[in-house]
């Protein structure tokens, strides 16, 4: 918490995942849908801290209603992320100035599958890993087309494609970061995206949700076991998103792409349902997750600043209603030092009582989160 004139709680979310499976696209879902939410079922609302980051989110979401438009799309034809981006959205109570900022690190998957490669994206890439590495919380989008259509010929690549070895990397050095502060935030969650196809509450005739859930687990059953020895206090949760929702896959091929591994690359195309209208699915149960977890550190935080501004009030008031003899008592008064005390004392007790108003106002924030029913989508997966 930085706390000069009012508490700002500030926390870190990481993406996780390589090129092209959704990451830019989950960002701004995030707020479009947290806006949405939050503003019917809660007295939280969530807005965008800064121009820029109102500028990518307008960008990305005029892509995703673009392709909804063209009713059919190939997501590898769409312009990818080049640079990172943070995206800096505020979480607060209606009508009071309490603002809970979650700084959103995007950049090129690319990156995190070849390291930066190239020195100056290499320098870029270790300042994006420190980001993710101080995370409190690690979001790793999966594509689920690959998982699921890559075939059995093609099975022996899909562990590259997915980066798994370069997701565990990050998540253990994020786990080692997370075990030294225990008092802070840990979660990890599982996100496969672009799930419409397999999933019958997305419209899918087909329920194919136990797959899913399957093949995400035996994929990162390493990344899982990683969390799990480094950082055992952590949470890991599975939670599969569609934020188009209204789009269904026509076909998947593997295509020649010289760079990727195996040098080919598989290649959706996808038709939008008609009448075209976006439905999300997932998101809400993710900002939910958020919410919780991070509202609750700052509510922890904020107990124990109310706590220290408590002992030092009461040291304060102790030191200027001190009596220290007759004659020193007034001297204290002649030359102002008692009035000092007093000043000294009576801010001391303000500032406590600004702490603890802070305390109340999170409380009350959680209170309006845990009304929320969780959606079937979310499972424990420690
Ligand atoms: N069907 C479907 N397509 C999605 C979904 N999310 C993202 N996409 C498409 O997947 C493609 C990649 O999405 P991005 O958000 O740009 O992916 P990224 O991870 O940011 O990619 P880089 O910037 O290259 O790292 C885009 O064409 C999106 O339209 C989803 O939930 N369902
Ligand atoms: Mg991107």
């Amino acid at each position: 918490m930085t706390d000069t004139n009012r508490a700002v709680f500030e926390y870190k979310i990481g993406l996780l995942a390589p090129s092209q499976v959704g990451k830019s696209t989950l960002i701004a879902s995030l707020l479009t849908e947290g806006q949405r939410m939050l503003t019917r079922e809660t007295t939280v609302q969530l807005t965008a801290a800064d121009g820029p980051t109102r500028k990518r989110i307008s960008i990305t979401d005029n892509m995703v209603n673009g392709a909804i438009k063209a009713r059919m799309f190939r997501p590898q034809l769409m312009p990818g992320t080049s640079d990172p981006s943070w995206f800096r959205l505020l979480l607060e109570p209606r009508g009071r100035d309490l603002p809970i900022r979650f700084d959103i690190l995007d950049y090129p998957g690319g990156w995190l599958e070849d390291g930066g490669d190239g020195s100056e994206h290499e320098q870029k890439w270790n300042e994006c890993e420190t980001f993710l590495a101080d995370s409190s919380v690690l979001i790793v989008p999966i594509d689920s087309v690959l998982l699921m259509e890559a075939g059995a010929e093609h099975a022996p690549l899909l562990t590259s494609h997915l980066a798994v070895f370069q997701i565990k990397q990050v998540v253990l050095r994020w786990a080692k970061n997370r075990r030294e502060r225990p008092g802070e935030p840990a979660m990890v969650i599982f996100c496969p995206v672009k799930c419409e196809t397999y999933l019958s509450d997305s419209g899918s005739l087909q329920d194919q949700s136990t797959d899913l859930k399957h093949q995400v687990v035996d994929q990162f059953s390493e990344v899982l076991e990683t969390i799990r020895e480094a950082a055992p206090h952590a949470s890991a949760r599975y939670l599969p998103i569609d934020t188009y929702g209204c789009v269904e896959l026509v076909s998947a091929r593997w295509m020649p792409h010289p760079g990727a591994p195996g040098d080919v690359r598989l290649e959706p195309k996808y038709r939008v349902r008609p009448p075209g209208t976006i439905a999300r699915k997932g998101l809400e149960d993710l900002i939910t997750l958020l919410c919780r977890q991070l509202v609750d550190s700052a509510r922890m935080q904020s107990e124990q600043t109310a706590a220290q501004r408590q002992a030092t009030a009461r040291h304060s008031r102790g030191y200027a209603d001190l009596r220290e003899g007759f004659f020193r008592d007034l001297w204290l008064k002649a030359n102002g030092e008692r009035s000092r005390r007093e000043r000294v004392a009576n801010t001391d007790q303000q500032r406590y009582l600004e702490a603890q108003e802070t305390t109340k106002s999170l409380f009350d924030v959680l209170a309006a989160l845990a009304e929320r029913q969780n959606g079937p989508r979310l499972h424990h997966l420690s």
